[in-house]
């Protein structure tokens, strides 16, 4: 089993419906990656250990999901230098809007990379993840290509929805 390239952190066990969406699309570009529950609030210290050893690791991106407060993806970019993609997750009083805000409205200095709210968040923190790895990894690169070939036939063959 390959060394896991890119690093998948939610907040809650709870997350993980979502989350795996972002695992699913990882494991269907054939990139090795590792889901961890660990959160900004409630295991800070867990958390900072396992983010400042994670590039030394051999992990190229760091995906973080959470939702509410949703302080993870920031607490993570302010321990490492690689980049962070924030998933941004349903919540039942904002739906998600509050995570989001909390999210892209990181200080200047510590980037957090947001995505959409929920799965297609999840989904493109993946393929953006692999853009990334792409720039250095040339099998990465041609399976992204491959799968935005996928992507555009599928929408191609779809373009009459009256056959089939
Ligand atoms: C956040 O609080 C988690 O990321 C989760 O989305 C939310 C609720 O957590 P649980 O109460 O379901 O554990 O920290």
């Amino acid at each position: 089993m390959a060394e896991p390239l890119v690093a998948v952190i939610m907040g809650s066990r709870s997350d993980w419906d979502v989350v795996k969406t972002a695992c699913e699309t990882l494991d269907d570009l054939g990139i090795a990656n590792e889901a961890r529950v660990l959160s900004a609030h409630r295991t800070p210290d867990q958390l900072a250990a396992y983010v400042e050893t994670a590039e030394d690791r051999g992990i190229r991106v760091v995906i973080a999901a959470a939702g509410m407060a949703a302080a993870l993806p920031g607490a993570v970019a302010a321990k490492t230098a690689l980049p962070v993609l924030g998933v941004p997750i349903e919540g039942k009083l904002l739906g998600g809007l509050d995570a989001m805000l909390a999210m892209v409205q990181m200080p200047p200095g510590i980037p957090v990379g947001t995505l959409a709210v929920g799965k297609p968040g999840a989904r493109n923190a993946a393929i953006l993840a692999a853009s990334i790895i792409a720039l250095q990894d040339d099998d990465v690169r041609e399976r992204l290509h491959a799968f935005r070939r996928d992507q555009t036939q599928a929408v191609l063959d779809a373009t009459d929805p009256t056959v089939g």
